[in-house]
C-alpha cells in the first residue's frame, strides 16, 4: 500500500513538473540574448550532432529518409490517440462529407472569382488589380521596381499561370479557350527585363505542363486534346527558354545572372549576384523541356548551375548561403535557411530525382537534408513528444551553424510538403503545425514572424500558397481530417480578409487587415489549386494509376518514363563522377519510393498530441 503511494506520488510529481515545463514559459530554461523565447528554445549548438552523425553513417540513404517515420513503429502511433477526450481531438477528428463538398465548391468559386475578373478587367495584361478592377503590366516608369518587374513581362502572366488549374478543376472548354488565346496573343519578343527564375517557374513551367496535358496519350483528365494543336505551347516554351539562355553566358562559375531582357539579353548594368533558389531551381522545367525537345542545352545549363552552387557549400556544415557572386563564387549572403532565397533549391533536388532519376540529385538532396536536420533544426529530437522545445528550423550562418536572426519567413511553410515527399512525415506534421498556429493567430501568414518576440517582423501577406500546399500534401499522406479543418480555416480567412470587388487582394498588414491592390498569379496557379485539390478526393490526380508531381509553382507534370531516358550521356562525362561533385562522403543512393508509401496503420492517426498543439499555440502567442 505504502509502496503504491510512493509510486503514485512520484508519478504525480513527474506529471506536474512536465506540465509546468510545458505550460509556464517563465519556468523554461533560458539562454543569453534569447532568454525571452517563450519556451526557452534551445539555441546552443544543434542537437547532439556527433552522435547523430555517427548514427547517420550507419544508415543507408533510404533508411535515413525513412527514419523519422519508421523508427517508432505502429505502437508509438497509437499514442497519438491518447487525448481522444480532449477538445482539440474532438474538434479535429472528423470532417463531414457534405462539408467537404461545400469547401470544394468554395475553393472553385474562389478561383473563378479571381480568374473571371482577371479575364474581364485585366487580360491581356499580366495581373489583375483586384480593388480597382484594372490590369497591371510591368512598371515601365520605374525599371528598378523589381517587386513588379521581376515577374511581369507583358506576356499575360496570370492567364498562362492559371492554365493547368482549369484542367485540375475539370473545365476543359475554358482550358481550350485559354490555350487558344495564349497561342494567338502571347509573344515573348518583348523589351521586358524579368527574373530568370520567375519566368521559368510561372511561365515556362505552365506552358510545358499545359502542353503535356494536351498531348498525354493516357488521358488522365479525360480527353483534353485540342483539335489542330500543333505543339504551339512547346514552341512558345522553347522560345522563352532560348531568351533566358543569355543569363548562363559570361558567368565564370556557370551560375546564371538573375535577370535577362527578353529582347536583348543580360542588361549591361546587371548585378553579379543571385540567390541560391533563383539560380538553382531551374532544373525541373529546363530538364523536361530538354527531354521533350531532345535538346540537351537547357538541362545542361540548369544542371551546371546546380553543380556549381553545390560545390560552394561549406565543407564544415554542408550548408549553402542565400546569395552568391556568380563570377567569384564568393557567398555574399551567408545565411542558410529554408525560406526566401533557398526554398526551391532543396525542392528541385528531390523533384529532379523523382522526375529524371539522376542519382546525383538524390545524393545532393539527402546530403542537404542531413545538413538541414543537423544545423537548422533546433528543439527536441522527437517532434511530438519528450522534453525540450518543439522543433523549429532557424536561419544560421552557413559556415558555423550559428543562429543569425530570430525570424522565420512564410516561404518556409512549403518545407513540410517537401518533407512529406521525402518520407519524413513526422517532422512535416510538426513544422506544419507551427505555421498553422501563426495562421490561426492572424488569419494569414505574415511574411516574417519573429519567434523570439512572438510578433510579425514583416507584415504583408501576398496570398501565398505555401501553407495550403503543405496542408494538402499532408492530407494526402495521412488522410487525417485535421488537415481538412486547416484548409477550411484558410479558405474562410481568405474569404473574410482578402476578398475585394474584383478578386482577392494582398494583405498589406496582417494585423490591421489593410490591403494592397495586387493579386499575384500564384494565387490562381497554386493557392486555389491546392485548396481545391484538398477537398476533391476524387480528382484524377489522386487516382493511383496517375502519378504526378507539382513544380514549385504548382504546375502539374506526370512522372513519365520518357523523362527518365537519358538521351545524351556524353554531355556530362567528367562531372558525373561523385568525387567531382564532392559527394563521396554521402551514403549510396537508394530508391525513395518505399518512403513515400504511407503504411495503412498510419492513416487517420491524430497528427499531434493536444499538449503539443498547445505548446505551439503558446509559442506563437495564441495562448
Ligand atoms: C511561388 O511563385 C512559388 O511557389 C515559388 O517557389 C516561391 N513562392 C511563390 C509563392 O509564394
Amino acid at each position: 500500500m505504502q509502496w503504491r503511494s510512493i509510486v503514485l506520488g512520484l508519478l504525480v510529481l513527474r506529471l506536474t513538473l512536465s506540465c509546468m515545463m510545458w505550460l509556464s514559459p517563465s519556468l523554461s530554461p533560458s539562454s543569453g540574448f534569447y532568454h525571452n523565447f517563450p519556451l526557452g528554445f534551445s539555441l546552443g549548438m544543434p542537437r547532439d550532432n556527433k552522435q547523430r552523425q555517427d548514427d547517420d553513417d550507419h544508415l543507408s540513404t533510404s533508411e535515413h529518409s525513412c527514419r523519422a517515420s519508421s523508427r517508432e513503429g505502429k505502437a508509438a502511433y497509437t499514442s497519438y490517440f491518447e487525448d481522444s477526450h480532449d477538445e482539440y481531438a474532438k474538434k479535429y477528428s472528423s470532417f463531414p462529407e457534405n462539408l467537404k463538398a461545400k469547401m470544394k465548391d468554395m475553393a472553385k468559386a474562389m478561383f473563378y472569382f479571381g480568374y473571371d475578373n482577371y479575364m474581364k478587367y485585366a487580360f491581356p495584361e499580366d495581373e489583375l488589380n483586384p480593388i480597382d478592377c484594372e490590369g497591371r503590366g510591368p512598371d515601365a516608369k520605374n525599371p528598378s521596381n523589381i517587386n513588379i518587374n521581376d515577374v511581369l513581362g507583358n506576356y499575360s502572366l496570370t492567364l498562362i499561370d492559371a492554365l493547368d488549374t482549369l484542367v485540375v478543376m475539370g473545365n476543359i472548354s475554358e482550358f481550350h479557350r485559354a490555350v487558344k488565346l495564349v497561342i494567338d496573343t502571347v509573344s515573348f519578343d518583348k523589351d521586358s527585363t524579368v527574373q530568370v527564375f520567375e519566368a521559368n517557374i510561372r511561365v515556362l513551367g505552365s506552358l510545358i505542363s499545359a502542353h503535356i496535358l494536351l498531348t498525354d496519350s493516357k488521358h488522365p483528365f479525360g480527353d483534353v486534346g485540342l483539335e489542330n494543336y500543333d505543339n504551339e505551347l512547346l514552341h512558345l516554351a522553347r522560345d522563352l527558354a532560348v531568351r533566358l539562355l543569355p543569363a548562363f553566358e559570361n558567368t565564370s562559375t556557370g551560375i546564371p545572372y538573375p535577370r535577362v531582357n527578353l529582347k536583348t539579353g543580360v542588361p549591361p548594368n546587371s548585378v553579379n549576384e543571385t540567390c541560391t533558389a533563383g539560380a538553382g531551381s531551374l532544373l525541373v522545367e529546363f530538364g523536361i523541356l530538354s527531354r521533350l525537345l531532345g535538346d540537351s542545352t537547357f538541362e545542361w545549363v540548369a544542371r551546371r548551375a546546380v553543380r556549381a552552387l553545390w560545390k560552394l557549400r561549406s565543407n564544415v556544415t554542408g550548408l549553402l548561403g542565400n546569395v552568391v557572386n556568380i563570377q567569384t563564387g564568393q557567398w555574399v549572403g551567408k545565411q542558410s535557411g529554408l525560406g526566401a532565397g533557398m526554398d526551391s533549391f532543396y525542392e528541385y533536388l528531390l523533384k529532379s530525382y523523382i522526375l529524371f532519376g539522376e542519382k546525383e540529385d538524390f545524393k545532393m538532396f539527402n546530403a542537404a537534408y542531413a545538413s538541414i536536420q543537423n544545423h537548422l533544426r533546433r528543439g527536441r529530437e522527437a517532434c511530438n513528444e519528450g522534453e525540450g522545445d518543439p522543433p523549429l528550423y532557424v536561419n544560421v550562418n552557413m559556415f558555423n551553424g550559428q543562429i543569425m536572426n530570430t525570424w522565420i519567413d512564410s516561404l518556409q511553410a512549403f518545407f513540410p510538403g517537401l518533407q512529406v515527399l521525402s518520407g519524413d512525415i513526422e517532422n512535416a506534421i510538426c513544422l506544419h503545425a507551427f505555421y498553422y498556429a501563426i495562421w490561426k493567430r492572424f488569419g494569414a501568414l505574415p511574411e516574417r514572424y519573429n519567434w523570439q518576440l512572438q510578433a510579425p517582423d514583416v507584415l504583408f501577406y501576398p496570398l501565398r500558397p505555401e501553407l495550403v500546399e503543405s496542408t494538402y500534401l499532408l492530407y494526402q499522406a495521412t488522410k487525417n481530417p485535421f488537415y481538412l479543418h486547416v484548409g477550411m480555416d484558410i479558405l474562410e480567412s481568405l474569404e473574410k480578409y482578402t476578398k475585394v470587388r474584383c478578386g482577392y487582394a494582398t494583405l498589406h498588414h496582417v494585423i490591421e487587415k489593410s490591403k494592397e491592390d495586387r493579386m499575384e498569379s500564384f494565387f490562381l496557379s497554386e493557392t486555389c489549386k491546392y485548396l481545391y485539390l484538398l477537398f476533391d478526393e476524387d480528382n484524377p490526380l489522386h487516382k493511383s494509376e496517375n502519378k504526378f508531381i507539382f513544380t514549385t509553382e504548382g504546375h502539374v507534370v506526370p512522372i513519365d518514363k520518357r523523362f527518365r531516358e537519358r538521351l545524351w550521356n556524353d554531355v556530362f562525362p567528367k562531372e558525373d563522377s561523385t568525387d567531382e561533385l564532392g559527394t563521396q562522403d554521402l551514403r549510396p543512393a537508394n530508391s525513395s519510393s518505399k518512403c513515400n508509401r504511407i503504411p495503412e496503420e498510419r492513416k487517420y492517426f491524430l497528427p499531434l498530441k493536444s499538449v503539443y498543439m498547445r505548446q505551439i499555440d503558446q509559442m506563437v502567442g495564441l495562448l
